[in-house]
């Protein structure tokens, strides 16, 4: 077995301050530092937008943040703009520890597509690359830790599990969103796909 540790999306806009804010997203930080050494990898995800992403509300007339449209690959939630290319706000949290990283994987730069997921742009057919790192390296268990719980945690978790990982999301290493009931909805879905989640 070789496990890798998978950090998600620990970026400036998704902590205090930031352009999406996830309540709590830098208190995470510590414990997922120290953590980095206990595991054969660590792999990074960098949501990854071009300015006017379809994702973003203000792309769309009329239509105001956290709510949901329909797109040709399916429902969409509309967010405020965030984790622009080369911005500070998509640039990691300052507390993280990068230098340790083998691997940092950006999602969510297709203008057409969002990517919640590390494994697939949310047309839930379009693969990032991951799976095909982590299989070349031999890695076949992952701990996932990061931002957002409700979202880009699971929908990575979910994919992983799909994709035949063993999987465990350490909640207490991620944080939520929370919109309509969303974070009680992805602990029930991860774990009806198998997701171990521990604290
Ligand atoms: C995320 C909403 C939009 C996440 C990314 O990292 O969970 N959420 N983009
Ligand atoms: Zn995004």
């Amino acid at each position: 077995m070789t496990n890798a540790l998978i950090v998600i999306d620990v970026q400036n806009d998704f902590c205090p301050g930031g352009a999406l804010a996830v309540a709590g997203g830098n208190e995470i930080i510590p414990r997922i530092n120290a953590m980095m050494a206990d595991f054969d990898a660590t792999i990074l995800t960098q949501d990854w937008h071009p300015a006017g992403h379809s994702s973003f509300a203000s792309s769309h007339t009329g239509s105001d943040p956290y709510t949901l449209i329909d797109m040709p690959y399916g429902a969409q939630v509309l967010w405020p703009d965030h984790c622009i290319q080369g911005t500070n706000g998509a640039a990691f949290h300052a507390d993280l520890n990068v230098d340790i990283a083998d691997m940092i994987i950006r999602k969510g730069f297709n203008p057409a597509i969002d990517s919640y997921s590390a494994f697939f742009e949310n047309d839930r057919k379009t693969p990032t690359g991951l799976e095909g790192y982590l299989h070349n390296r031999n890695i076949t268990t992952l701990t996932m830790v990061g931002l957002a719980t409700d979202f880009c945690v699971q929908y990575s978790a979910l994919d992983a599990a799909t994709l035949g990982f063993d999987v465990t999301v350490l909640e207490g290493a991620c944080r939520a969103i929370d919109m309509d009931g969303s974070l009680a909805s992805a602990r029930t879905v991860m774990h009806g796909a198998g997701v171990k989640l521990e604290p």
